[in-house]
């Protein structure tokens, strides 16, 4: 390892995505690596365009790209839009990686997601397995672009020579989340609508399907930590897992949230609403053998996340 070791210190990083849940996380922990933080707008730059993203990154000439930016979502959002999740995802991952070849950067670092593993993958799921059978369909559509970025990735790397990287986090919450109730993921969903019904004095609580399906977390600023540590510290072929190795069921999670929130209703099933994979949680071992593990424990993290979501509720992304 000790050949790919990288400091950041004076540094051009550009965090593609930098209003997402990752992004601004990574917006927060960056400077303390001395390193000049480049971003752009949506307004500026449309990632899923080819041309504008290479003569951007022809002109800025990143050191390092984090590339942050997706179209992301939970399960409904996934299952019902699933062009815009294979077309802008594709898209934003071929223009940033093929443009990071050709403008010389020196380390990138490209962000998949849990979902790329096999709807029946032996738990807790090991980056070896990858492709070794069929996907959860509900996000099969965002887990094939995920797929394809790991693999230019690590084409970009056996054919140029380039120092592409893949980290694939688990279900993330923090701040700067999608507090949608319809798009959204469960984590910020779940704080959102606790938070209404409270608010409300709503006698009852719905959360979508059984509550059995069991999912792992991580606080948004440990990933954003996790990421950091890869990018000085990890370069290889293969992707790697970011997770805490931790997984809880989703009547748990809401659980959780109401006793943060001091919530006094009843919690009821809405069973229309699919249960999607029926566990999800990440084989840690890789990372956690380099030298890093997610610091904040699961209670610590929520009541950050909903405190953060109480203090900000008027501006949240919904
Ligand atoms: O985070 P989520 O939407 O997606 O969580 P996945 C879905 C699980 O939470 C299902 C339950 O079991 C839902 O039935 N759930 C309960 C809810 N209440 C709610 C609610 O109010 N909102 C939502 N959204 N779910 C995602 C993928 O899968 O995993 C993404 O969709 C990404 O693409 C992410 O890969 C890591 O965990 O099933």
């Amino acid at each position: 390892m000790a050949a790919s070791e990288l400091s950041l210190e004076g540094l051009k990083v550009w965090v593609a995505g930098h209003r997402g849940t990752v992004g601004s996380a990574l917006l927060r922990r960056l400077p303390r690596e001395g390193c000049t933080i480049l971003t752009a707008t949506r307004a500026e730059l449309d990632l899923r365009r080819q041309e504008p993203v290479e003569r951007w990154l022809d002109a800025h000439r990143p050191d390092v790209v984090i590339l942050a930016a997706a179209t992301v979502g939970g399960i409904h959002a996934n299952s019902t839009r699933p062009a815009e999740f294979i077309a802008d995802n594709l898209g934003i991952q071929q223009n940033i990686i093929h443009g990071a070849y050709q403008a010389g950067v020196r380390k990138l670092l490209f962000l998949g997601s849990s979902c790329i593993y096999p709807r029946e993958a032996p738990q807790p799921m090991a980056e070896d397995s990858l492709l070794t059978g069929p996907l959860e369909p509900t996000n099969e559509w965002y887990a094939i672009a995920k797929i394809a970025g790991i693999k230019m990735c690590q084409a970009y790397r056996r054919q140029y020579g380039c120092d592409f990287i893949a980290a694939m986090p688990t279900n993330l919450y923090g701040p700067d989340d999608n507090f949608d109730l319809i798009q959204g993921h469960v984590a910020a969903a779940m704080i959102a609508k606790v938070h209404r019904a409270k608010q409300e004095n709503a006698p009852e609580l719905v959360i979508w399907g059984t509550g059995t399906p069991r999912r792992e977390f991580l606080f948004a600023d440990d990933l954003a930590d996790g990421l950091v540590f890869l990018l000085k510290h990890y370069s290889e072929d293969g992707h790697i897992n970011v997770g805490t190795g931790i997984d809880i069921s989703i009547r748990e999670l809401a659980d959780l949230v109401v006793r943060i929130a001091g919530y006094e209703g009843r919690v009821v099933h809405d069973l229309s609403k699919p249960d999607g994979m029926p566990r999800k949680v990440m084989k840690v071992e890789r990372i956690n053998a380099l030298g890093w593990r997610a610091p904040t424990d699961l209670e610590t993290g929520f009541r950050r996340a909903y405190a953060w979501y109480c203090d900000n509720i008027e501006t949240v992304r919904r």
